[in-house]
């Protein structure tokens, strides 16, 4: 697979703000899925922040600020489920408002953020490959793993895993409605890495001859439920039937801070379209179809959390988000 850069992000941009500012377009290439994946999505939102910084022609530092929240708050929107999307965000905007306090000059206030950007995307990239490490350490010669739609940070491990000369096999189930498994699946086979392709409804038969699953995630929250792609907790279901254990690799800021005090992470609804043809819906009006994309895992079913800060029982991801919020936020 060829893997989507932040250079090819911002060629993207470059090409879609001849019509439209970056952030109209990160906006659209989002909200499409042409760019989807939950960590893509936060350094696509943040390039697209900084692009905007860079372009932008601001009077003053308040106009640079407030132009850069309004952008922020709109890229936050895009897709509601990705926690990845408004914690990017936020980190570039709590960055603004802190620089906003005190009273900087246009140009240093553009600078800070320039390099808060590119900051975030440097760590984000970092943390996939860190998470690479410490998830290929768990796969064993002759392990089994199913994987379940196409994460990045999942597809590290698996690299990482036969960079170090194991010899495993993976079962890509292919995700309906919108076939990511085809993604991963194409994208192992074409790094030598043993994979096969299944239906989504083929898990079951499967998990039978599975040693772990091996999942990403776009949100996590403080009880340690992971919320990813649609079918993911009934893959978890089926694993937990035949004690195959879970394991979900995700970034840090994947987790959903407030969940602490008791907020719901959305779980975004698509376009019915996804699932049929428009002609075969007007043909049939009494039907309603209902496209959830995405759906959560209880951590009773979940093992183990690979974060780039270590990996974590479900029920230590509190603790792990209590020390991430409690630490002073870099410039
Ligand atoms: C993608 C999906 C992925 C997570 C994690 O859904 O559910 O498992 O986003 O991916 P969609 P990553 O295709 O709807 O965006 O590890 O790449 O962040």
């Amino acid at each position: 697979m060829k893997r989507f850069g932040e250079r090819d992000f911002r060629l993207g941009l470059a090409l879609e703000s001849m019509s439209s500012s970056p952030i109209d377009s990160a906006y659209s290439q989002i909200k499409s899925m042409r760019v989807r994946g939950a960590g893509r999505i936060a350094r696509a939102a943040v390039s697209a922040l900084r692009t905007y910084s860079e372009e932008g022609r601001f009077s003053t530092a308040k106009d640079f600020y407030l132009g850069l929240s309004e952008a922020g708050e709109r890229l936050k929107s895009a897709r509601p489920t990705a926690v990845s999307l408004p914690n990017a965000v936020n980190y570039v905007l709590a960055a603004a408002r802190r620089n906003d306090s005190k009273g900087i000059s246009t140009r240093e206030a553009v600078k800070r953020i320039l390099t808060v950007c590119d900051g975030f995307v440097a760590s984000s990239l970092k943390a996939v490959e860190t998470i690479g490490d410490y998830g290929a350490r768990r796969i064993r010669d002759g392990d089994v793993i199913m994987t379940h739609c196409n994460s990045e940070a999942a597809t590290a491990v698996f690299v990482t895993a036969q960079k170090m000369g194991r010899k495993f096999e993976v079962i890509a189930t292919e995700t309906r409605p919108r076939f990511q498994g085809r993604i991963t699946a194409s994208a192992l086979a074409r790094r030598g890495i043993d994979v096969s392709l299944i239906p989504d409804s083929a898990a079951r038969v499967y998990m039978r001859k599975v040693d772990f699953v091996l999942v990403g995630a776009d949100a996590i929250t403080a009880n340690g439920a992971v919320v990813n792609k649609i079918g993911t907790s009934q893959v978890a279901l089926t694993a937990h039937e035949t004690r195959a254990r879970f394991y979900v690799a995700a970034e840090t800021y994947k987790l959903s801070g407030t969940t602490m005090t008791g907020e719901l992470v959305e779980i975004e609804h698509r376009s019915p379209y996804e699932l049929v043809p428009r002609a075969w819906l007007d043909a049939n009006k009494g039907v309603r179809v209902e496209n959830p994309a995405f759906d959560i895992t209880p951590p009773e079913y979940v093992d183990l959390i690979i974060t780039e800060k270590g990996i974590f029982p479900p029920q230590g991801i509190v603790f792990l988000m209590k020390e991430l919020y409690d630490e002073p936020k870099a410039e």
